[in-house]
């Protein structure tokens, strides 16, 4: 029985479900998967709301030849039903990986989710799917299972789209549920081992491992902030809703990996949530690694929790640091300043808590700019930096506001906040090659290369290999756009 749901009204048959997570086609992406690939948890979410049926996951991330995969999962296990997840940038994929099921068991349904559905649901209406679940999914997942039970159609299910029906009551946005009525997601679906994270730390051991076999945890929804180019206000409307704590630490206690990531959009910001929550590991004497996002303002606002996470084990957090520059944070509604980031900065690391600071680059930087990042990154206290491109998500004012500047075929296909959707200052291929050089050169602030610790001989070879294509795949995503645009 799933904790808090609503079990669904079962025949008794057992159907057979295969929940796919696709494999991406931009070589950026899989080049920063050679640093963190983590486990499908929304499909574990699926999962666990159906737990009379016979529910598989296939990852084809690890895949050589994904179609050929996906057509012999299919043809041996024969499911009922197929759901697919996918990110903007999958989309094109989800959809012919739903093209591949409908040609090979024609009467098997075809059910896609994830943030794309929920942010684009009109680009998933085509032949081959048959139901387009936006936001949240667990209860529209179990409602649909239990309508193919019965032989039921799909239509009329909130927040379900079936493509040729018409927008079937999902022109607003999804609402989010209680998160208390959420099932705990499965992690027994996939291998453990095989998912992992770079796990960068203050004061690390020497010779300890760089890329720890890691679960992934979600301890709360949604963010009370409204930075303008984000989609996660849109999609929790602006609140922050954290999950039972008991219930939390449970399922961390639980789980077969030491390291922890959190894939809360920001952990810290209930600060009686995040104390209970360590209260309840604390209790249970759950003794884990953790890697959790934060923001700024809350770090400053709330140092001895940080404190007390540090004593339980959290060895990094994220910081949206986004720019360099007080005009451009308040532009963006970021609600930090420069100041407030780099104190956030010190006290974690005087705490002994690793910062991964991550920076966002405008298709309108220009040498200039790149320099001045350059130049600022250089002159921080250690920390692991990341770069993306501010490309607003589909649904958000900022998206909107730009679309008429798109200049590529199809925007999704390149949405991964790495490639610019608008044109550049400078030729796209000189902008690749500036955002490269920045990386390269803010990996020398890296804590790791800081304090010179040895890693483990077993990791040499990876992180060099992980190194070179990152720093390749850059090299060449110019050819991501149209040959004119070189
Ligand atoms: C954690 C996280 C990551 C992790 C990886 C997560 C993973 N499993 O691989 C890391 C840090 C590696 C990461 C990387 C990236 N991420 Co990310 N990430 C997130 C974050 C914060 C949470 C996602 C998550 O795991 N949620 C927990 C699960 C349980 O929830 P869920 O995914 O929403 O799934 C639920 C529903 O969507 C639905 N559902 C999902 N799939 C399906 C399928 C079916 C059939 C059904 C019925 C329902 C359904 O039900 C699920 C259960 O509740 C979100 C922001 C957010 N709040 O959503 C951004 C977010 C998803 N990421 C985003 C992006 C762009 C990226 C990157 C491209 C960015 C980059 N350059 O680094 C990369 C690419 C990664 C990739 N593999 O493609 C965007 C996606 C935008 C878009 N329109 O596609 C988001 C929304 C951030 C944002 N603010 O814009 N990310
Ligand atoms: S960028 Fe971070 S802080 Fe800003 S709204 Fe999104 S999740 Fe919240």
């Amino acid at each position: 029985m799933v904790p808090g749901m609503v079990i669904g009204r079962g025949t008794g048959r057992r159907l057979r479900i295969l929940l796919v997570k696709p494999k991406a086609r931009l070589g950026l992406v899989h080049a920063l998967q050679r640093f963190q690939l983590l486990e499908p948890i929304e499909l574990g979410y699926l999962a666990a709301t159906v737990p009379e049926h016979d529910v598989r996951v296939i990852d084809l991330r690890f895949s050589w030849s994904e179609d050929a995969e996906f057509l012999r999962t299919l043809c041996r296990f024969r499911p009922d039903l197929v759901g697919i997840s996918g990110y903007s940038h999958e989309a094109s994929r989800v959809k012919e990986l739903a093209g591949i099921a409908r040609r090979a068991l024609p009467d098997c349904r075809v059910v896609v989710g994830g943030h794309h559905a929920t942010v684009a649901p009109e680009d998933y209406e085509i032949e081959g799917i048959d139901a387009i679940v936006r936001g949240e999914g667990c209860a529209p997942f179990r409602e649909l299972v239990d309508r193919m039970d019965a032989g039921e159609g799909f239509g009329g299910i909130p927040a379900v789209r079936v493509p040729g029906d018409g927008a079937s009551g999902d022109d607003d946005w999804p609402s989010f549920p209680d998160p208390a009525t959420m099932p705990v997601p499965r992690h027994d679906l996939w291998d453990p081992r095989r998912y992992f994270c770079v796990w960068v730390r203050e004061n690390a051991r020497r010779f300890e491992r760089l890329f720890p076999p890691t679960s992934m945890v979600r301890t709360s929804f949604g963010c009370k902030m409204k930075c303008s180019f984000c989609i996660v206000p849109k999609l929790f409307a602006g609140r922050h809703q954290p999950r039972p704590a008991a219930q939390v630490a449970e399922e961390i206690a639980a789980l077969p990996n030491d390291h922890v990531y959190f894939c809360d959009d920001e952990n810290f910001i209930d600060e009686a949530f995040a104390s209970e929550l360590a209260d309840e590991l604390e209790r249970r004497g759950v003794r884990k690694r953790y890697f959790a996002w934060a923001r700024a303002t809350t770090v400053n606002r709330s140092p001895d929790l940080f404190k007390r996470w540090r004593a339980i084990g959290l060895d990094a957090a994220f910081l949206g640091f986004e720019f360099p520059d007080d005009e451009q944070l308040r532009a963006t509604r970021k609600g930090s300043t420069v100041a407030q980031n780099e104190m956030a900065h010190d006290r974690l690391r005087s705490l002994g808590i690793a910062v991964h600071a991550a920076f966002m680059l405008m298709p309108e930087s220009g040498m200039d700019d790149f320099a001045r990042l350059r130049n600022y990154v250089a002159g921080m206290p250690p920390a692991q930096c990341s770069f993306t491109v501010c490309t607003p998500s589909p649904g958000t004012d900022d998206y909107q506001a730009m679309q008429s500047r798109i200049c590529v075929d199809n925007p999704h296909d390149l949405h991964d906040c790495m490639h610019p959707l608008v044109p550049t200052r400078l030729p796209i291929k000189t902008f690749f090659h500036e955002y490269g050089r920045q990386i390269r050169e803010a990996g020398k602030r890296n804590p790791l290369r800081v304090q010179q610790r040895p890693v483990h001989i077993g990791d040499v070879p990876r992180l060099i290999n992980a190194e070179t294509r990152y720093s390749r795949a850059f090299s060449k995503a110019y050819k991501d756009f149209p040959r004119e645009m070189w």
